[in-house]
């Protein structure tokens, strides 16, 4: 009996291992059974999409020995019922971008503008520092390639606010209505400028938004006529919000969204609408036992509303949200 018991914990270990080091040459379905929603890789980051009625979601890779970020990809999941969920062949790596260090596949997010898909990432460059590169597709699910053959955002360019070398990180993105495009990223300092109409471009200088207690991650989303900025603050993270009628603010602080998320010094949000609902996509490192803050695990709740348009606090669960 003892035989037999070590004999299937060594297949689920070389199944497991075989599974987390593949990069597929197809498409591979799996299904999610709450939260952590993937658990054959690590994955950090979470930058949810929504496009012709499929959920995506971009997540940078973890590997290594878990002591501190080794993150050689970017990665594609999509659903459409948050049970069923498809991983794409490895969409974009570090390599991709020439100018870029390998391994430092930091957070990112995807737009579509006229019918083509925009990846912007935050990775290191290869004359020191952290810098944003951009990527385009005519597919959500890739291949993408780098898009300027060099940096959009690079650490000289923001020196004013601080001189850390790491500030040009965490890039989201966000077409207003009048099709004017922005992007916002940073770390201690919140930046922002204007995208030209062809998305590889700045065309503004770049300013900073005053956020209290910001530490990285910005995400914009907007419901109703209300602009929300949600930011990971503090170390360890929690996530906080403010609210604004426009999106180049004033931001009005309104308080914590979520608390720190389980085994992770950081959190990293995103928030979507998708089929009338609200969804709350965030990492933990709860898989055990390696599963940590270098190791981390995408999950999904559900956001909600209050009547005045504030945010209820986040409710971090082991079920996930409930296929549709
Ligand atoms: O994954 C690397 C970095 O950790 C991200 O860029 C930050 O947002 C934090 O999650």
């Amino acid at each position: 009996m003892r035989k037999v018991y070590q004999l299937c914990m060594l297949i689920a270990i070389v199944m497991w291992s075989c599974s987390a080091h593949a990069q597929f040459d197809s498409v591979y379905q799996f299904e999610a059974t709450g939260n952590p929603v993937i658990t054959h890789k690590y994955t950090a980051d979470p930058a949810a999409f929504v496009h012709n009625d499929v959920f995506y979601v971009y997540a940078g890779q973890d590997t290594g020995d878990g002591k501190w970020y080794n993150m050689p990809n970017w990665l594609v999941f999509s659903t459409q019922d948050f049970k069923t969920w498809k991983e794409y062949p490895v969409p974009m790596k570090t390599g991709d971008f020439k100018w870029a260090k390998d391994h430092s596949s930091w957070a990112a997010q995807v737009i579509e503008r006229n019918g083509k898909f925009y990846w912007y990432v935050s990775t290191e460059h290869q004359t020191g520092g952290k810098a944003i590169g951009v990527a385009v597709s005519d597919s959500p699910t890739g291949p993408f390639v780098d898009a300027r053959s060099s940096a959009l955002v690079t650490n000289d360019m923001t020196k004013d606010c601080t001189s850390i070398s790491w500030d040009d990180i965490d890039p989201t993105v966000w077409i207003d209505d009048d099709g004017q495009a922005y992007l916002i990223w940073g770390n201690t300092c919140c930046y922002y400028a204007k995208l030209k109409d062809n998305m590889i471009e700045l065309d503004s200088e770049i300013k900073t938004f005053n956020l209290p207690d910001f530490t990285e991650a910005p995400w914009i989303h907007k419901h109703g006529d209300w602009y929300y900025l949600s930011y990971a603050a503090w170390f360890p993270e929690k996530i906080c919000y403010a609210m604004s009628k426009s999106i180049e603010g004033p931001w009005e602080y309104k308080g914590i969204l979520n608390e720190v998320a389980g085994n992770s010094n950081t959190n990293h949000q995103s928030i979507v609408e998708y089929k009338g609902n609200w969804y709350f996509v965030y990492h933990n490192g709860s898989i055990p036992t390696a599963g940590g803050s270098y190791l981390r695990s995408v999950c999904i709740d559900r956001l909600y509303y209050n009547p005045d348009g504030t945010l209820k606090r986040v409710q971090m669960t082991t079920e996930g949200v409930v296929p549709q």
